[in-house]
């Protein structure tokens, strides 16, 4: 084990619950077991690849032809979109990556501990000019991951963010989104953006599906097939979006199974204009984000 994996494990190790080991593609992980939860945090990126609660299936999906590269983000988990999210880059950086910076970046692990209920919490932090993050991640019967982004500079600043969930589902056109109802959005399929209003319907899945709604509100993403809700709360987001690439952008994805896109829905909780964050000198904003898992019949 290298020298500096021995001393992270020697920092903040937790016998028998959280290890840091060399992943996939030699990229170092923590993997964080518990009775609550087993799962996976990658440190580059602060990527989270997977969160498996007790007694119910695999939460996080994680396409089987994922890339782990310095320079790429990793398909699935929970990618850290920072501090712009897809292509709204800044004229100031134009040939900056999609989704930023923040999910191909090496974060640094800085702190762990495990609560007397048993549920651990991780923490990393990196630094985007001229912003300084902190990311917390405590595992448990529920995920919950803060944001926490701070203005190290003299100046205002301004930024988007969002924790870019991809979640295991049955079958896409079998699940439905609840908690939007009525609320605004733009449909940004075709790399348009054509500004819509949801009706009082759920959201149901039968075409390639891109949305960035306003909405601070929960939402639920209901799985007959898995016999499962999972249940999505936060903080101080007023952006949700949900996003099925179906099969021809599936295909187009060299780091996307083409068969992969029935099995798997994202919804993603951010702050996305109209809704970009900005802070003046010194201050900062948390974003919070809280995953459950709800066990329902078949029917
Ligand atoms: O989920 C919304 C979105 O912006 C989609 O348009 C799609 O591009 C997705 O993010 C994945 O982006 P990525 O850069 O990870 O391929």
């Amino acid at each position: 084990m290298s020298a500096s994996l021995h001393e992270l494990n020697r920092r903040f190790g937790i016998p028998r619950v959280l290890r840091f080991s060399a992943g996939e593609g030699g990229l170092w992980r923590a993997e964080v077991t518990t009775e609550h939860c087993t799962a996976e945090l990658y440190r580059h990126g602060a990527q989270l690849t997977r969160w498996w609660p007790t007694g119910h299936d695999e939460v996080l999906w994680l396409s089987q032809q994922a890339r782990f590269l310095y320079d790429k983000a990793i398909r699935g988990g929970v990618p850290v979109c920072f501090p712009w999210f897809a292509d709204n880059r800044p004229a100031h950086d134009p040939d900056g990556p999609a989704h930023g910076y923040a999910r191909i970046t090496t974060w640094q692990f800085t702190d762990a501990k495990q609560h007397d209920d048993r549920r651990v919490t991780l923490s990393l932090r990196t630094d985007i000019d001229p912003f300084e993050l902190r990311y917390d991640v405590t595992f448990g019967p529920s995920l919950e991951m803060s944001l926490t982004v701070t203005n190290a500079s003299s100046a205002p600043a301004h930024f988007e963010s969002a924790l870019h969930t991809y979640f295991v589902v049955s079958q896409i056109k079998q699940v439905h989104v609840t908690g939007l109802e009525h609320a605004r959005y733009l449909d940004t399929v075709g790399g348009e953006s054509r500004p819509m209003q949801q009706d009082g319907e759920p959201i149901r899945f039968d075409a390639e599906t891109d949305r960035t709604y306003e909405s601070d509100a929960a939402t639920r993403l209901v799985d007959p097939g898995l016999q499962r809700i999972i249940t999505i709360e936060k903080t101080n987001s007023q952006s949700t979006v949900v996003w099925n690439p179906w099969d021809r952008k599936a295909k187009a994805m060299g780091d996307f199974g083409d068969d992969e896109w029935p099995g798997m829905l994202c919804v993603e909780s951010g702050n996305i204009e109209p809704n970009a964050i900005a802070l003046e000198p010194g201050a900062s904003h948390a974003m919070r984000v809280v995953i459950g898992v709800e066990s329902i019949g078949a029917d």
